[in-house]
């Protein structure tokens, strides 16, 4: 898989994405990432890459320039998918992690910063656009940052252990959260693990897990559930 990510941030998306389990992915060739600094392709010589919008309102837009010609570029004649990181978009879950890991190819992530992107960039590059929850940030660096690292987690050999993906919380058919786990010390400052975890008993584990998680989704995700989120 390779993916490009374009941003006025690059030190933004890059930083989480060069340690830990996403890093080594990235180091062991798994996927093919680029980090690029949308300037680098500004038309002027101030390297400007946003103006006033029309129609007036606070902010800035992010003009449309830079973003033709970098996807041009970064594209190279081959097929490449455009998502566009934007509260505006789909919000990200993890049924959609698994469907771009799974597509693998090229995506190319353009990034929003400010008021917003010149529609026309939407309209005639993009083939998504993707936010990853009901909030706002300053930064869809930010945001590209956690998108990549859902997606390439998942690619075959990213995690030492293919079950962590398969049995976690929104894992494919699985409508609950995970149950709590623990390790040693057995007891600390008063507080013990739950017994069954110590004993063994493989049944009694799984059982006293599952009604954990559903006690877990109850009071955090009632939404799993059909109910509403609290
Ligand atoms: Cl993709 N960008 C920004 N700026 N804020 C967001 C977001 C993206 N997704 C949720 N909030």
């Amino acid at each position: 898989m390779k993916i490009d990510i374009l941003t006025i941030f690059p030190k933004v998306a890059l930083a989480p994405l060069s340690e830990s389990i996403v890093g080594r992915a990235v180091a062991e060739g798994k996927v093919d990432l680029g980090v690029h600094d949308l300037r680098d392709w500004a038309v002027d010589k101030h390297r400007r890459v946003d103006d006033e919008p029309y129609g007036g309102g606070p902010g800035m837009v992010m003009k449309p320039e830079p973003f033709f010609a970098a996807v041009r570029e970064l594209r190279g004649g081959g097929d490449a998918k455009v998502v566009l990181m934007t509260p505006q978009g789909r919000r990200f879950e993890q049924a959609m992690a698994r469907g771009y890991s799974a597509a693998g190819g090229h995506l190319i992530i353009l990034c929003g910063h400010y008021e917003g992107v010149d529609h026309r960039v939407v309209e005639a590059l993009v083939d998504d656009e993707v936010s990853i929850g009901d909030y706002v940030l300053t930064n869809g660096a930010v945001a590209a940052a956690v998108f990549v690292d859902a997606l390439v987690r998942l690619l075959p050999g990213a995690l030492g252990d293919e079950r962590s993906s398969e049995e976690e919380s929104f894992a494919e058919g699985e409508a609950l959260i995970e149950a709590p786990c623990y390790t040693r010390p057995p007891e600390f400052e008063g507080m013990v693990v739950p017994e069954v975890l110590l004993s063994g008993h493989h049944g009694r584990i799984r059982e006293w897990r599952h009604e954990r998680s559903v006690e877990r989704t109850r009071a955090n995700r009632p939404d799993l559930l059909g109910g509403q989120r609290g």
